[in-house]
């Protein structure tokens, strides 16, 4: 490979020469290129072929932009920090529409506008908007390429950071344009459009991140299709992750009799070598990452990772819920993250091919942040400035990320890679509540577990631009991700435990790790010893363990959780465990009011659960 500095023309010549892409055979692709390069205005077109030269040539125009900085090739290999604009920093729910043509079919969660009105709207914007820029094309799949039926995506882009990190969070590249190409007119694909918003005028210099303050991200449900306008960052323009992988994803499963959620997938093997998989929906920033990649602190106990964010689920020919990751790599949150919380997350990112944003860089060329060991006497904070750690701001921002390869994590399950995808025999549901919900709860049926999913609550956390600490509900963990009305959606999870065989069902449960004593202190510790909780969960399903019966469903008896060597008094495992009936009743009220929102068309399946809940509380 060749390792220039300058994204010369000769360097791309190169590359097509050698049978790489400068456009393609498929004329509906080639057209829709077409028209957005008329509409945008970019100084060139360049298609993105997932090449190692195109990786450094990128990564050398960010650092020659000065929106990457390379880290020490002896601490972090082939690594970036990147420092976002402070208004650039976490989804804009605000900023998020679901176009669809009737109003309805958004439901009382998203934001809508009438289609025709968003896109006048949005062709203004995306009109010379990548002035002074490369335009990106990049093919990718969600999911494996050689799937029945590969998700395909074509996003395009004016920012190389967003290439960068694509090609990191996604099968990217000229394998996957060729397959669309044999496919011809049945590659069924997502146009992705994305612009940073920063038209250069000539002459004019770029800034290190460049973003306009006029934001949209904007799903189109029945064309399957995505606008992104404004925002470099994360989930707002790597637009096969949230976008397409869950909105546009959603409304699919919808149609077509499967699932798509905002869940990770883990493998559990017990030490009789029994192995289980897993999968647990929490609101952003709620735990998933660390959970995927969970040490067990119980002896002859495996975890390995198959998915931290996303999992596509359809039945499977012996009837039971088949998972899948779409995602080719992890985005997790940085701060927290360190030897103890994640030593696999540690693992992962230190192998490097990384980008690091947001986090604060160290005077010895790596990354730091809150959490982490090893404190520097001083760094540059991800707003540029110096940091010690007596400043009174902290050094990296609360949504700060790392972007790092799956393959590079330490404990991978090889059924990674397995197109057909992995049988799931049980699904978390999760949130961040400090009082209420115990450690765990297990469901009577699928019904019910809907029932928790649909009325699953949290507080909001950075990961999405707003207030912190918020109580909301937060169904299923997807409020900012089903791409249509959120009372369909929950008939739709009803409607998949009516077809299906209940044996074969995965069992539901509902946890909560973040339960707090009145010193405000987490009452259960968490992380790698949240491996009990999952121990506890295969054994109901084994039918071992033990459980009492509340009104809200199955808790454990003290005795059922594993807890040796963990230092629980009997008073704080009551306290994790505890069903206060105060505090339930409390939160009916809550629950009424979000059910109301959806009038009619919330399923009667819901409303009875509520009434059962409600008799059992002695409402
Ligand atoms: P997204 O990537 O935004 O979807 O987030 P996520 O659900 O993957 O959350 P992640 O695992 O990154 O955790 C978010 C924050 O919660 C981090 O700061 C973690 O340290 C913290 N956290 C995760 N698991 C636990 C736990 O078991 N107990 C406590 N107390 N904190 C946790
Ligand atoms: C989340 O917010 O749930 C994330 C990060 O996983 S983002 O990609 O920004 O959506
Ligand atoms: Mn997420």
């Amino acid at each position: 490979t060749t390792h220039s500095t300058e994204p010369t023309a000769t360097t791309e010549s190169t590359e097509r020469t050698d049978g790489l892409a400068a456009g393609t055979t498929h004329a509906g692709l080639q057209a829709w290129v077409d028209e957005v390069a008329a509409l945008t205005t970019p100084d060139e077109v360049v298609w993105v072929t997932g090449s190692e030269a195109e990786w450094t040539r990128l990564t050398d125009r960010l650092v020659a932009a000065g929106t990457f900085t390379r880290l020490d090739e002896r601490k972090k290999p082939n690594s970036f920090y990147a420092a976002s604009s402070p208004n650039d920093v976490a989804r804009v729910e605000d900023r998020t529409f679901t176009c669809s043509a009737e109003e309805k079919d958004a439901g009382p969660t998203n934001n809508w506008m009438d289609p025709q009105e968003m896109k006048a709207i949005m062709r203004g914007l995306y009109a010379g908007s990548m002035r002074g820029r490369t335009m990106y094309v990049i093919p990718f799949v969600m999911g494996h390429l050689n799937a029945e039926n590969p998700m395909f995506g074509v996003e395009i882009t004016d920012s190389e950071y967003v290439v960068v990190s694509m090609r990191v969070m996604a099968r990217c590249g000229v394998n996957v344009l060729r397959r669309i190409e044999e496919l011809g007119d049945d590659a069924r694909y997502v146009p992705a459009l994305h612009s940073l918003g920063a038209p250069l005028e000539p002459g004019e210099s770029d800034v290190a991140w460049p973003c306009s303050d006029t934001k949209y991200i904007v799903q189109f449900p029945e064309e399957r299709m995505i606008w992104s306008y404004g925002s470099g960052y994360g989930g707002n323009a790597l637009l096969g992750k949230k976008c397409y992988s869950l909105r546009i994803a959603s409304v699919m499963a919808r149609d077509e009799g499967w699932l798509a959620e905002h869940m990770l997938i883990l493998k559990l093997t017990s030490p009789q070598q029994q192995v289980h998989y897993v999968a647990a929906a929490f609101p952003s920033a709620c735990g998933k990452t660390n959970l995927a990649m969970l040490a067990p602190t119980i002896p002859g106990w495996t975890v390995e990772t198959l998915g931290d964010d996303i999992a596509w689920m359809r039945f499977g020919d012996d009837g039971r819920l088949y998972a899948v990751n779409p995602e080719f790599g992890f985005f997790g949150v940085a701060p927290g993250t360190n030897e103890t919380t994640n030593p696999n997350a540690m693992r992962t990112i230190e192998r490097g091919n990384s980008v690091f944003t947001n986090v604060a860089l160290t005077d010895d060329g790596d990354v730091w942040w809150e959490g982490l060991e090893n404190e520097p006497a001083h760094a540059r904070s991800w707003k540029g400035e110096d940091w010690t750690p007596s400043s009174s701001e902290l050094s990296s921002h609360p949504n700060s990320r790392y972007c790092t390869p799956i393959s590079q994590c330490p404990i991978l399950a090889p059924e990674y890679d397995d197109p057909r995808g992995v049988p799931i025999s049980a699904i978390l549901f999760g949130g961040r509540r400090k009082t209420t919900i115990p450690l765990v709860t297990e469901s009577r049926d699928w019904t019910h577990g809907t029932f928790m999913g649909a009325t699953l609550s949290s507080e909001t956390t950075a990961a999405a631009v707003g207030q912190v600490g918020v109580v909301r509900r937060d169904p299923m963990a997807m409020l900012p991700f089903i791409g249509y009305n959120a009372g369909d959606y929950f008939n739709h999870w009803i409607g998949i435990g009516k077809d299906a065989d209940a044996a074969k069902l995965p069992k539901i449960f509902y946890v909560n790790w973040f339960r707090r004593d009145e010193d405000g202190g987490f009452l259960w510790p968490g992380f790698g010893e949240n491996s009990r909780v999952l121990k506890w969960v295969i054994e109901r399903i084994e039918g071992t363990a033990a459980a009492v019966e509340t009104p809200i469903g199955h808790v454990p008896t003290p005795e059922s959780l594993d807890l040796s060597g963990l230092d629980l008094t009997p008073e704080q495992l009551d306290a994790v465990l505890a069903v206060d009936v105060d505090e339930w009743r409390a939160e009916i009220p809550q629950i009424e009011e979000w059910f109301a929102r959806f009038g009619d068309n919330l399923p009667v399946q819901l409303r009875v659960e509520l009434d059962g809940l409600k008799a059992r509380l002695g409402l």
